[in-house]
């Protein structure tokens, strides 16, 4: 008995000193964005009374009862001046949940709240819950839209793979009480569906990621955009591509938006990932890309190629070589979280500011799609420098 005690004692000792580890900030950035010395989230945060029976008669030998497996896609919402994710939790068990995640400051400390959410479901419910975009409305409800699947029911009989992806749609005020809505009623199938925090045209406004499988998107051409009359009861009638994939690119294969956009004074900042295909599978990097602030559909800048990509330990994991995100926290004094997973498997933190995530948009070269224009580029930047230093380039 007194052995179970003092090895209880050292699990929440152990626990403990993770989830009160100090961050910081890694050296060397970019200039663009600063990442974090440590994952602000992993499985070992998960809440030890989650997994473990503390009662030494039922459970002896002090064994993990119910493993998580990871901790990824993470909603983010600053709320009661706390920094909050919504966290997709996948148990050993391959089943993902919701879990709110809550820091005071956004890079560091983060401790889930007691309980997972406990989402409703619908008359037809889904097998698996995940990847929650929140979006607080003007009209007063904080929304979650997340990914709702489930088998297909056309496999045939032995396929246990195939699947159907839906948006699931459910709406809070307080983030423990959720109220279920009936699915987005769309022609093909959705991921990564997100609601833009403001009427548009008096509707209520999506960005969609048609896909005509459940992995291949397809005839799917990119992030669309679609205007919804009742969020009630859902429904995409009309729906048009505002961010394209092109050949070539980090989004050839296929896009998605991240977390909703940013208002800025220079238009709506949208953050998104792209994957294209390689020897090694599938690769997910985040980009990011600019639309007018009174037509949100219209795009008027992008920069070619990644913002961010999977480096050091973030290429490793679960699925490994991927980032996504579909977080993002945009402070009162300009700074801005992004929280973003590596490899589907931890949580990360990167800061920058609305001023430095604009400059970067409006004044990265857009692709040009083809080697010969990456020269150009480079050779105007060449030609600049060289202009106002001369032929060292020495600025000093
Ligand atoms: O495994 C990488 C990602 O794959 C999917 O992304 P997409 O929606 O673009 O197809 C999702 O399952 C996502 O959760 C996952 O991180």
């Amino acid at each position: 008995m007194n052995e179970f005690y003092t090895a209880l004692q050292e699990l929440k000792a152990a626990h403990e000193a993770l989830l009160s580890k100090k961050n910081a900030k890694q050296e060397g950035g970019n200039g663009i964005y600063d990442r974090y010395v440590n994952p602000i989230l992993t499985s070992a945060h998960a809440p030890l009374h989650w997994r473990y029976d503390f009662n030494p008669e039922s459970n002896p030998y002090l064994m993990e009862r119910i493993g998580i497996n990871a901790t990824l896609n993470s909603g983010a919402i600053k709320w009661n001046g706390k920094y909050l994710l919504v966290v997709r939790v996948e148990g050993n068990d391959r089943k993902s949940f919701f879990a709110v995640a809550e820091s005071d400051n956004g890079i560091d400390n983060f401790r889930f709240w007691d309980e997972p959410v406990t989402m409703p479901e619908t008359d037809d419910p889904e097998t698996n819950v995940y990847d929650m975009r929140l979006t607080a409305h003007e009209d007063g409800w904080i929304y979650g839209i997340f990914c709702s699947e489930r088998r297909d029911p056309k496999a045939p009989a032995g396929d246990l793979s195939s699947a159907v992806a839906a948006a699931g749609i459910a709406r809070t005020t307080d983030l423990v009480h959720w109220e279920r809505l009936p699915d987005l009623k769309t022609r093909s199938q959705q991921r990564n569906v997100v609601l833009h925090p403001e009427f548009v045209e008096g509707k209520y406004a999506l960005y969609t990621r048609p896909q005509d499988g459940f992995i291949d998107t397809g005839s799917g051409g990119g992030i669309g955009w679609a205007l919804i009359d009742d969020i009630t009861k859902a429904e995409v009638t009309d729906e048009k591509i505002i961010n394209h994939r092109y050949y070539h690119t980090i989004k050839e294969m296929k896009n998605g938006e991240g977390p909703h956009p940013i208002k800025t004074e220079k238009g709506w900042l949208h953050l998104a990932h792209g994957v294209r295909g390689c020897a090694a599978g599938l690769r997910y990097v985040l980009y990011l890309y600019l639309t007018d602030l009174d037509d949100p559909s219209k795009l008027i800048a992008e920069p070619a190629g990644h913002f961010m990509a999977p480096e050091g330990d973030e290429r490793t994991g679960d699925v490994s070589n991927v980032l996504f995100t579909n977080g993002w926290i945009a402070d009162e004094d300009g700074t801005v979280y992004i929280y973003y997973a590596s490899s589907d498997t931890r949580m990360h933190v990167a800061t920058s500011t609305i001023g430095k995530l604009l400059d970067y948009v409006l004044n990265t070269p857009a692709d040009g799609y083809r080697s010969a224009m990456s020269v150009e580029n480079i050779k105007k930047m060449v030609e600049k420098n060289r202009s106002e230093r001369g032929n060292n380039f020495n600025p000093f």
